[in-house]
């Protein structure tokens, strides 16, 4: 099933190329490349309508220019529409060129700068090495290939659970959002190379409980280093013979409340499992939010540059909008002051498009949290889409710490407020309540506070 609501912006549409372009050892004399060509523009050329008009695969940004896969058959299509590109397909295929293909292969392993699961693995516990008595290691779980959901903790007196408001920042729901999952880490990072020499980084780590949790889909990462870098959902084999559901779309709230924010069929890319849980990445983040006292999240994704808060199921404000409006304003400012990028802010179905099961739905449902999700850089698709080149990291961290800090340091003044003795809101209609199959839990007798249980 297509879906037509997305506005063509993205994450919609199947996907039929399986190519490896990144791999040397993927290559053959027949390397399935035959019928594609890899081509360069200027990136800074309006593209918006060669990525409207002709279907062009974004694979990366190197310098001033942009690559895409396109189909052979297309070239002549996009030539006539006034565009001028390199053929680049050669640079890619080390049996032709070796030496340009090794330029091309980014520094540090198979995904660059980037993180694979392994590497993200030991650089997380290298922090822990470094950093013994403000930071330590957790798995909430384990991914559908056994892979561990890491979740780094950052505060003083690391190994009890004191009382003091938690705050998460999550990345990696999304296999093909790199960027997503090295900005909640460089937070991390941030936070320990900077809590003996600065005296806000030392208030806010020894006021709070902050946890990191980088990489949601680990196995979907690896699938998109390896086999397809556009790849989004987890690896589920669906009982139709076709893998991944999206992890966004398989939390408790509003799940399945319609077709067009989520799809029922297990092909399409934002299909929403058989069951809200479906999946042990998702259920991970559920049981570690049960047993810790989440006071605000963030959950990044790339890309498209906004600050969104919910409801993402339905156009429709929650009561607390108001203060949703604040804080995200703040943040999208607090940003603009680093680099200048302007993020969008506004409530997710409107400013984005409709999800239902997504995070920050949930999170906000259940336990009365501000939950944002931030769409990193780029902007569109035009300007690199999911493929950020490795010299955009810094600068997207650089101003993405500021909220970052600015949101701890929220939770630490409105610890009071921001948990309290309120049941979770019930305004849903009667027939969605039915859905919501989900137990809360009475976050009180579950014994928040003593030494850290809930997580290994
Ligand atoms: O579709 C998603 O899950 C997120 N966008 S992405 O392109 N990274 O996949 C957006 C989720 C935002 N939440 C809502 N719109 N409810
Ligand atoms: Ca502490
Ligand atoms: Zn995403």
């Amino acid at each position: 099933m297509t879906r037509n609501n997305y506005n063509g912006k993205k994450g919609s549409r199947p996907i039929f190329l399986v190519v490896i372009i990144f791999l040397s050892f993927s290559y053959s004399t027949d390397n399935g490349l035959s019928d594609t060509e890899i081509i360069s523009l200027n990136k800074n050329l309006d593209l918006r309508d060669l990525a409207l008009n002709f279907p062009v695969d974004p694979l990366m940004v190197e310098g001033q220019k942009i690559y895409f896969q396109v189909e052979k058959k297309h070239l002549e299509g996009i030539r006539q529409a006034g565009y001028f590109f390199s053929l680049e397909t050669h640079r890619f295929n080390p049996q032709i060129s070796p030496g340009h293909s090794i330029k091309l292969r980014w520094q540090g392993g198979l995904n660059g700068a980037y993180h694979s699961y392994k590497e993200l693995e030991s650089e997380l516990q290298a922090l822990v090495r470094a950093y013994p008595s403000i930071t330590r290691l957790y798995i909430l779980g384990k991914s559908l290939e056994n892979r561990n959901i890491y979740a780094l903790k950052i505060s003083d007196n690391v190994s009890t659970r004191e009382n003091e408001p938690a705050i998460t920042f999550l990345g990696g729901h999304h296999a093909r959002e790199w960027i997503s999952l090295e900005i909640p880490l460089l937070i991390g990072k941030h936070l320990l190379e900077n809590y003996t020499s600065d005296d806000r980084i030392k208030f806010l780590v020894d006021s709070a409980e902050i946890w990191v949790i980088p990489l949601v889909n680990p196995d979907g990462l690896q699938y998109s280093i390896l086999n397809y870098r556009l790849w989004r959902k987890n690896r589920r084999l669906n009982y139709d013979g076709s893998y991944g559901v999206d992890l966004n779309r398989n939390y408790s709230f509003a799940w399945a409340y319609d077709s067009l924010g989520s799809s029922p069929n297990p092909s399409s890319a934002d299909y929403r499992g058989l069951e809200p849980f479906s999946e042990p990445e998702t259920r991970a983040i559920n049981n570690f939010f049960h047993n810790h006292n989440l006071a605000a999240a963030i959950s990044y994704h790339s890309f498209s540059q906004s600050i969104l808060y919910p409801w993402g199921y339905l156009d429709q404000a929650t009561e607390d909008e108001p203060l949703f409006q604040q804080l995200s304003a703040a943040m999208a400012e607090l940003i603009y002051q680093v680099n200048g990028r302007i993020y969008e802010t506004g409530r997710a179905a409107a400013a984005l498009y409709l999800t239902n099961g997504d995070f920050a739905d949930w999170a906000y449902a259940f336990f009365q949290i501000p939950a944002f999700t931030i769409e990193l850089p780029p902007l569109d698709l035009a300007q690199g889409g999911f493929v950020n080149s490795e010299a955009d990291i810094d600068e997207i961290f650089q101003e993405n710490l500021p909220p970052a800090l600015f949101l701890i340091d929220w939770v630490i003044a409105n610890y009071e407020e921001t948990i309290p003795e309120r049941p979770p809101y019930f305004y849903l209609k009667r027939e969605l309540e039915k859905r919501l199959e989900i137990i809360v839990k009475d976050r009180k007798s579950s014994g928040f506070l003593g030494k850290e249980q809930g997580v290994k």
